[in-house]
């Protein structure tokens, strides 16, 4: 049975006002419809900004380390309901049950880590030039935000942004992508459960365009953060600088793995199959090219090409199945387009290529897990992101020519090198050109206490997730407060 998923405005679960629904389904097989969800509109939209806004005052005062304590109890609710939220994951986006718990446990990571952030939320003190002075430099939240998220992590991916925003004091309206409403749904169920007063969290469902376009550019919101497609962020981009208003992009990414002559080739191996396969390959971190040496090149090549073609599609669900379906039946032909353009292009296709056939999976979108070499680094398919189970492998003879490969394109956001020789992973750790890098291990897996980002056309440089540098950053702004208790007029820069 279907779940019926509703918009979450002031604190109260609503139908969108006109009354219209859309449906998700199960990627692996779409007899299966998961959640019918509010088509909403502008009304709807509306109506959260200003729920959003009514609510932010008294979020705001509420002491951070107060609220750090919603979050606590959300991410104990997030854990103790991991297997049922981990199967809903695989069931509305399709990847892999060890996937779709993997998805929650990164929501239940950001919950703990933000939750901790409320007796942090550092500013600094440092010494005046002046005598009976201070000077101080604190953080105050932006206001209202505009949070638009994607289907291919729908649990972590609008944690990541709300943990993060709420705990700087921020209230919010979350657009989730119209391909995983439920698993949006769901958390915010969790956060109203763990106490989030009403109207802090707003959540309001439908499409991209005319609900989530006009939420991010609405006159009541401050500030936004989009991660989806590059087409979406730089159009956004361009509408939110002319309102001159705060805007996270995360888009795409053509991540590299650089496997070296002295690499453990077993372990590279593992880590490009688990890399480029793994969700499908539909993760910005996943790793679509890998660059080889030639003197190991043809040894990798060959045991690539029989690993790869022995994973086993399916059904999320099912324990042996090692690859899930594509989300929908455009992913499916904007993967199954790009395999055409490889070949057209001169790359050879070792394995995959077609649309899944096998009986048992006729009802979903699977595409073959598809390996391409010869490829050469200008190519269309070395160089524009496909979002699905594609690899291409490209020679190389040295770790200059690789370093320059990797580099050589619009995208920044990972990397990764296999190599024995401490001297060149040290210099890979310099010379990558990508917001993380990977020292033998693959371009996936980022743990949320460090930022999360891309450099260049991967994002808009305000990174996600924890540490220094991350979230917190972009969902609050420094106010600076000097403090004079001389009692008399004292001149910075004059009296000296
Ligand atoms: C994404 O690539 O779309 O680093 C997000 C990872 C996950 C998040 C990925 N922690 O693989």
């Amino acid at each position: 049975m279907s779940e019926a998923v509703r918009n979450f405005i002031g604190g109260k679960w609503a139908d969108a006002a006109g009354g219209k629904r859309f449906s998700s389904q199960n990627p692996a097989n779409t007899r299966e419809v998961i959640a019918e969800a509010p088509l909403s509109g502008r009304g709807d939209v509306d109506r959260a900004v200003s729920a959003a806004r009514a609510a932010y005052d008294g979020w705001r005062h509420l002491p951070a380390p107060r609220r750090g304590e919603i979050l606590f109890r959300a991410a104990e609710l997030l854990a103790r309901n991991k297997q049922r939220l981990g199967e809903l994951v695989t069931r509305e986006m399709g990847k892999i049950l060890p996937e779709g718990l993997g998805d929650v446990q990164e929501a239940i990571d950001i919950g703990y880590y933000m939750a901790g952030e409320g007796r942090r939320l550092q500013g600094e003190t440092v010494p005046s030039e002046l005598p009976d002075k201070d000077c101080k430099s604190m953080r105050e939240p932006l206001g209202v935000v505009a949070l638009v998220t994607p289907w291919n992590f729908p649990i972590a991916i609008p944690a990541w942004k709300l943990f993060a925003s709420l705990i700087c004091g921020n209230t919010v309206i979350l657009k989730p992508s119209s391909e995983t409403p439920a698993c949006a749904s769901s958390l915010v169920a969790i956060l109203a459960e763990a106490g989030i007063p009403p109207g802090v969290v707003n959540f309001v469902c439908g499409p991209g365009d005319a609900v989530g376009e006009y939420l991010m550019t609405h006159p009541g919101v401050d500030a936004a953060s989009f991660t989806g497609s590059c087409a979406a962020g730089e159009r956004l981009e361009r509408l939110l600088a002319e309102l001159h208003r705060p805007l996270a992009l995360e888009m795409g990414g053509k991540n590299a793995i650089v496997v070296m002559d002295d690499a453990d080739l077993d372990l590279a191996l593992e880590g490009v199959l688990w890399g480029g396969f793994g969700t499908s390959g539909q993760r910005c971190t996943a790793a679509s090219r890998v660059i080889v040496h030639e003197k190991v090149h043809d040894r990798f090549v060959s045991g690539l090409k029989e690993r790869a073609a022995a994973l086993r599609l399916g059904d999320g669900l099912r324990p042996e199945t090692q690859v899930g379906p594509v989300i929908n039946e455009a992913q499916c032909k904007k993967v199954l387009d790009y395999i055409e353009i490889g070949k057209a292009e001169g790359a050879e296709i070792l394995t995959g290529g077609r649309r899944a056939v096998n009986a048992q999976l006729t009802e979903g979108f699977f595409v073959e897990p598809t390996v391409f070499a010869g490829v050469k680094p200008d190519m269309r398919i070395a160089r524009e992101e496909i979002f699905g189970p594609v690899v291409s492998i490209i020679k190389c003879g040295s770790f200059e020519e690789a370093a320059g490969i990797v580099n050589n394109i619009p995208f920044g956001l990972s990397s990764s090198i296999y190599s024995r020789d401490v001297n060149a992973t040290a210099r890979a750790e310099k010379e990558l050109q990508t917001g993380i890098v990977y020292i033998n291990a693959s371009t996936i897996g980022a743990e949320v206490q460090l930022p999360f980002g891309g450099w260049r056309h991967s994002g808009s440089g305000h990174p996600e997730a924890g540490g220094r540098g991350g979230a917190i950053d972009f969902f609050s702004r420094m106010k600076v407060v000097y403090r004079d208790f001389s009692g008399r007029l004292q001149k910075a820069q004059i009296d000296k």
